[in-house]
Order: structure tokens, then sequence, then C-alpha cells
């Protein structure tokens, strides 16, 4: 069963299904190795990648770059805890900080670590700077938001498949519809309001693009209310929608900036929570942390991934190749209206909505279809693909794509 070539898909699947929690419902197709945009199954056959590991793999699976510098430190040393100072910590801390324009960063490993570090030092803020009455802070969210799993952020989640089961819940979280200013204004009255936390474009929602001038809009109103305006960029960050953050294309600077997933390139948990010191001081030796935060492996991981983002233009890229694959798209749309309502998105984080409702197995099987065609894509709710593939793609293989897109989705049905 096992043989020196590894495990055939079949046998991968079964082990998966009879050893593992059955917290994932994954599309059947087993991947074994990654090369830029390509993935490959045990069997040899080749896909391209439009999920980039929920744009973690934003400079393509296992970029040189990145991998010579996880195994040049692997060598050297991998990690000490932060009870004592190590050699590349600091020089990462200085190189993503000049970087993104913030006084500090705090090193975590997972997205929603970095999101539950964020929340805390919105919370001490509000107690230690903006002087609300102790255990009275009160953080908004908005409708639809994804910001990971655990129990403080699934409280704030409006998707029963996310909160479903886990309560009893945090307190002093509020959710308010998305894209929505008066109902930000009306929130923003009460003075206990510490924080507003929002992914600039909603990912797991489905790629819900809010319109022009609503983040702008909100950032000012927090700004006017002294409430800190916290961009969870995890999904939308490092270069993946056009800009190196996604806040960059209405020109606001959070209060705090939150990342993860494509930090590390795809090959190690890497996150960061970016704030300058009026916020990031309010935390104080021994009052947070990680074993493996701030390790060394990780941090010269990160500097490499930052580094190929901006050596090979990939927010340019991004965007110029968004809009080709948004047009290619419309299109397809256009030739199809029974089967294709919209596409919608920014740079190469991008949805495509099926004419049918969100319990329908439509997208679901148009997914096995481009599988099968040698595109893979996954479903979100239903009557929803999206599509983000690795930011290292050429023209011709985007053009490849949409070939492979519109033949398969014509053929549907
Ligand atoms: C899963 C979606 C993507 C995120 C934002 C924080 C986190 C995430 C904006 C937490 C994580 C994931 C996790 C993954 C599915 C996934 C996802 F489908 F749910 F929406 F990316 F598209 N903030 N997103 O999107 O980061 O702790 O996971 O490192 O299966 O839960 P994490």
């Amino acid at each position: 069963m096992i043989t020196t070539h590894g495990i055939s898909s079949q046998t991968a699947i079964v082990l998966e299904d009879r050893h593992g929690a059955h917290n994932y419902h994954p599309l059947p197709v087993v991947l074994s190795r990654g090369e830029g945009v390509f993935v490959w199954d045990p069997e040899g056959k080749r896909y391209y990648d439009f999920l980039s590991a929920y744009s973690a793999v934003n400079q393509g699976h296992c970029h040189p770059k990145i991998i010579n510098a996880l195994k040049a430190q692997a060598d050297k040393l991998t990690l000490t805890s932060r009870a004592f100072y190590n050699d590349v910590l600091g020089k990462y801390e200085k190189y993503i900080t000049e970087l993104l324009g913030y006084d500090k960063v705090l090193p975590m490993n997972t997205g929603v670590e970095a999101v539950e570090t964020a929340l805390k030092l919105c919370r001490k803020w509000a107690y230690q700077v903006k002087g609300l009455p102790e255990h009275q802070a009160k953080i908004i969210f908005v409708e639809g938001n994804f910001h990971g799993r655990t129990l403080s952020v699934i409280s704030a989640s409006t998707d029963p498949d996310s909160y479903g089961g886990y309560g009893p819940y945090m307190p002093g979280f509020q959710v308010i519809p998305y894209n929505d200013l008066p109902a930000l204004e009306k929130a923003l009255e009460d003075p206990n309001v510490a924080g507003f936390l929002t992914e600039p474009i909603q990912g797991e929602a489905g790629v819900m693009v809010p319109d022009d001038g609503y983040l702008k809009k909100a950032h000012a109103l927090c700004k006017e209310k002294n409430v800190l305006f916290i961009a969870d960029e995890v999904q939308t960050g490092l270069a993946r929608t056009g800009k190196m953050l996604c806040v960059d294309h209405e020109g606001i600077r959070p209060d705090i900036v939150i990342l993860g997933k494509a930090l590390s390139g795809g090959v190690l948990p890497v996150s960061a929570v970016l704030a300058d010191d009026e916020v990031m001081l309010t935390i104080k030796p021994g009052e947070h942390g990680s074993t493996y935060g701030g390790n060394p492996l990780a941090c010269e991981v990160a500097i490499a991934a930052l580094e190929v983002l901006i050596e090979e233009e990939l927010a340019e890229h991004a965007e110029r190749l968004g809009k080709r694959f948004r047009e290619r798209m419309q299109m397809l749309i256009d030739q199809r209206p029974d089967l294709l309502t919209l596409v919608r998105g920014k740079g190469l984080l991008n949805a495509v909505v099926v004419n049918d409702s969100p319990d329908s197995k439509t997208a679901w099987n148009m997914c096995l279809q481009l599988a099968e065609n040698g595109l893979l894509a996954k479903p979100t709710h239903g009557n929803i693909i999206r599509f983000a593939p690795p930011l290292v793609m050429t023209d011709a293989q985007l053009e490849e794509c949409c070939d492979i897109i519109e033949k398969t989705l014509l053929a549907y049905g």
C-alpha cells in the first residue's frame, strides 16, 4: 500500500477518512507535489491551482527563494522561544515594519492567533489609553465576517456552521451589517466602542467587495470617535488584491493590520499584527505571547516571502491579471446568463456566482468538472466559485485557464 513512490490517491482518501476528524469535506483530489501555479496528484495528473491554499501561496508553490531561506535557516537554528533573543527576529521586525509603515510588529503563527492578538490589543488600548471603564470595551464586527475558528472570533460569526453548538459566546462583541455606513455610525454612538474589525473584502462570505469609499468612510467615522480601525488582511493582504494591502486601494492606514497566510508563502504558519506604539506598547512583558511566534525559521521565511512579492512585482501582476480574468469571465457570463450571474473581486481574489440557490450542488459539481479538466477551485456557499490562483501566473497561463473554465462551464448542464 505504501510504496517508495508514495501512496495512491485512493489510499490517501481512505486513510484521511478513517483516521482523521471529519471537519472538512474536500474535493476528491489528492495532491503530492506543487511548483509555481501547478500541483500534481500521486498519479501524475497536473492541475492549475485556483485556490492557492486560501491565498497562502501567493508566491506560488515551493518558491525556490522561500524554500532556500527555509533550508538555510533550518540547518542553523529553528526555535529558541522568546525567553531569549534570536539573531533573526529583530532583522525581520525592522524589515516588515519599515515595509508596511508601522512602529511595531507582534509575531504569531496562525491567522486567527493574530486576530486574537489584535482584539486583545484593542481592549488593552481601550482601558489604558482611551480610558473606558473596566470590562466595558466593545468591538464591532460585520455580518458575514470570517476571522478564523477560535471561540472568541466565532462568537462574532453570523454563519451557523462556524458558531453553532459552541456556546457560550464571548461578550463584548457587536455585529452590524456589512457595507452599511449608517449602521456603523449608529453603533459608534456607544461611547464604549473600542474597535471596528473588518476584512477589506470578505473572503469566506464569497468575495464580497464593499462599495468604493466604504472603507475610507468607515475609517473616518472610527477616527472621529477615537475607535481603532482594525483590518483583517490575512486573506486580502500581501499583493492578493492588486496592492500590498487591500486597504491601499482606498488609501487608508488602519490602526491595526493583521497578516497571515502568504506571509510565509505557504511554508509555515506565520502571522503578524502591526500597529504603532500607542497601541502596541499597551501589552507589557508576560502579558501575551506564543512558543513559536517569532521563531528564526519563520522570520527568515517571512523575509523571503515578502521580498518575493516585491522583487516579482506580484501586486502589479495581480492587478493586471485580475482585470483580464474578470473581463474573460464577463464574456462567459454574457454567453450563459442562464447559468452564471456575475463575477466580482479585486486583483486575483475573484468569485463567479452561479445562477442557482446557495443550497444547490451546482458550484460543487462545476468544480468537480473543472478538476477533471485540470483546474482546481473551491465552491463556497453552494453557488459561488472562488478563483484565486498564485500571483506568479503568466499572462499566457491565465488565458489558458480562462479557456478551461469557459469550456467546462459552457459544457455544463
Ligand atoms: C479554514 C475561508 C479562506 C481568513 C481571515 C483570519 C483567518 C482566515 C480573513 C484565520 C482564514 C481560512 C481558513 C480555512 C478556510 C479559510 C478561508 F474559506 F474560510 F474563507 F481563506 F478563504 N482571517 N481563512 O480568511 O487564519 O487561523 O486559518 O491561519 O478551513 O478554516 P488561520
